[in-house]
């Protein structure tokens, strides 16, 4: 579905009858949805005629038809009408939201008591990309994903009765689902929902949402902060923006020239900004400040939330200490209310991901910095996860998706800084076909991506290549295609394991 109010109906409709949810983001291919709704077996489908987004019209059932092409699972699509583009409608499986409502309503059928449910029974799960090729389904427990998600909203954000709620996250997403749905509407909190992209019919978009509804607490990623910040100070002139109270980022490390801006064009200095650090499998915000009582650091996480026991270790799972300022992976040494329970239908993946890189701590896949205070500064994925614009891709994933070009013989993806994004998809690709010039490859790699995973996943750069840097054991060496892709040519480290060091040159100087 789209970010309609229809969505959260949905989704609160599920946890009260107790059924478990998963919520597909609305950018995905027919082709993903089909992986989750196998993995999950998933047996009802909730979905729109079609969404808004800017000036575009996203036709969401016909990717649902698309996606139910030998489905065995599904019963019924319940089709809610949002854009009235024309949709196929299949006799015996798809009926429409309205219709549905109307029945229960005459049937007199308006009270629906709340099934009870057991704490730990699921309540929802969410798929999200890990370093292996199959995202997996995180799944989050009734009563401790509940708990924590409203303790955190309430403290974080200092959230006082009355207050008016916006965080632009899409519902698809964790940060849609603790903090538009679940934390906010638990706290009794008047949650702002935004269908559409911040840019669109102007860059003012978000200001002019801030101004009518009076906000007072802004929730966003700093992807849309620098995004906003390319178009100057024009989109803000006449723009009040005096009902904030407090500002909040999430999903990505934000850049200190990002920070300022939020805080001086937005927070007009008055508004404490927390930078909130947390993930899908921690349901909750595990590291940050707490607006207007601990003190905020520019680009720093701070603080863990009281209870929550963050440490760093070395690769060898060795924990590090010392007073000055120390750089580590970041492990959670005991369990939170919300923390991942499981992955769907996989509970030895679980283990493995998260509690056995390092033996009784959770491993998050960040690294991050401590301060002699204490206070954690998160500089990004050690594994290999991408975030571009503050959405979650494997490299694994993309690496799929491209090789099922028919003309492609293999890939390596990395990461490379990014202005905007933050982090940029790019592909370095060994290709064997015949058909067209290097230009029209490349946009067909893109198309094959975006039907295979979606217009997210495309990468930003590809290049070809006649081989790739690879071990004599025939492992890709990343290290170096990453720091090429950085444009770190100079500085390549160590390439005398690599099976041909002559393929380095090649790529060096066909860089992108
Ligand atoms: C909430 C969310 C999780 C990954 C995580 C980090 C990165 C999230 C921050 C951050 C620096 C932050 N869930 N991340 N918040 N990095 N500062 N405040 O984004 O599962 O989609 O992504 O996002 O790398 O591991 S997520």
């Amino acid at each position: 579905m789209g970010m309609i109010p229809e969505l959260a109906i949905a989704v609160l409709a599920c946890a009260r009858i107790g059924a478990i949810h998963s919520v597909v983001f609305g950018g995905f291919s027919a082709q993903s949805i089909a992986d989750r709704l196998y993995d999950a077996q998933a047996e009802y489908i909730i979905t729109c005629d079609g969404a808004f987004r800017g000036a575009k019209d996203i036709p969401l059932k016909s990717v649902i038809d698309d996606a139910l092409i030998g489905n065995k699972t599904v019963k019924r699509v319940i089709v809610c009408t949002r854009t009235r583009t024309p949709v196929s409608m299949i006799k015996g499986r798809d009926v429409w939201w309205e219709d549905e409502i109307k029945k229960i309503e005459t049937l007199g059928m308006i009270d629906c008591p709340a099934e009870e449910m057991d704490a730990e029974d699921p309540l929802f799960i969410l798929y999200t990309s890990g370093s292996t090729g199959k995202p997996k389904g995180v799944v989050h427990a009734c009563a401790g994903y509940m708990i924590y998600t409203n303790y955190t909203f309430i403290n974080v954000f200092q959230y006082q009765p009355g207050d008016i709620f916006f965080c632009t996250a899409d519902i698809g997403w964790i940060t849609g689902h603790s903090y538009i749905v679940y934390g906010p509407l638990s706290a009794g909190a008047t949650t702002l929902m935004f269908e559409g992209v911040p840019t669109w019919p102007d860059a003012g978009r978000f200001w002019d949402i801030i101004d009518k509804y009076n906000v007072n607490i802004l929730y966003t990623a700093p992807t849309a902060i620098r995004s906003l910040m390319g178009f100057g100070l024009k989109p803000l002139q006449g723009k009040k923006l005096d009902s904030l109270k407090v500002l909040g980022t999430v999903g990505e490390p934000i850049n200190e020239e990002a920070w300022h801006w939020y805080d001086e064009h937005i927070g007009k200095r008055k508004c404490p900004i927390v930078d909130t650090w947390w993930q899908t499998e921690t349901g909750g915000i595990l590291i940050s400040n707490l607006a207007g009582i601990t003190p905020s650091k520019p680009s720093w996480a701070t603080l863990p939330m009281p209870g929550v026991e963050p440490l760093l270790v070395d690769e060898n799972g060795k924990e590090l200490t010392g007073d000055g300022e120390i750089s580590g992976n970041l492990c959670i040494k005991a369990p939170w209310p919300s923390i991942i329970r499981t992955t769907y239908g996989d509970h030895e993946r679980c283990k493995k991901n998260y509690f056995s890189t390092y033996p009784n701590l959770y491993f998050t896949g960040d690294g991050a910095l401590r301060d002699e205070h204490g206070n954690y500064r998160i500089t990004g994925r050690v594994d290999d996860v991408l975030n571009v614009s503050g959405h979650r891709i494997g490299t694994a994933e993309v690496e799929n998706a491209i090789n099922m070009h028919a003309g492609v013989v293999e890939s390596a993806v990395v990461g490379y800084p990014h202005d905007i994004k933050g982090q940029g998809i790019y592909a370095y690709v060994i290709y064997n076909g015949s058909h067209g010039d290097e230009a029209l490859r490349r946009s067909d790699i893109l198309q094959t991506v975006s039907r295979i995973i979606g217009p997210i996943a495309k990468p930003d750069r590809i290049q070809f290549v006649s081989g790739l840097p690879k071990t004599r054991s025939g492992k890709i060496m990343r290290r170096i295609l990453r720091k090429i892709a950085e444009g770190e040519t100079d500085n390549l480290g160590d390439t005398s394991t690599l099976l041909d060091p002559g393929v380095v040159e090649e790529i060096k100087n066909g860089k992108l």
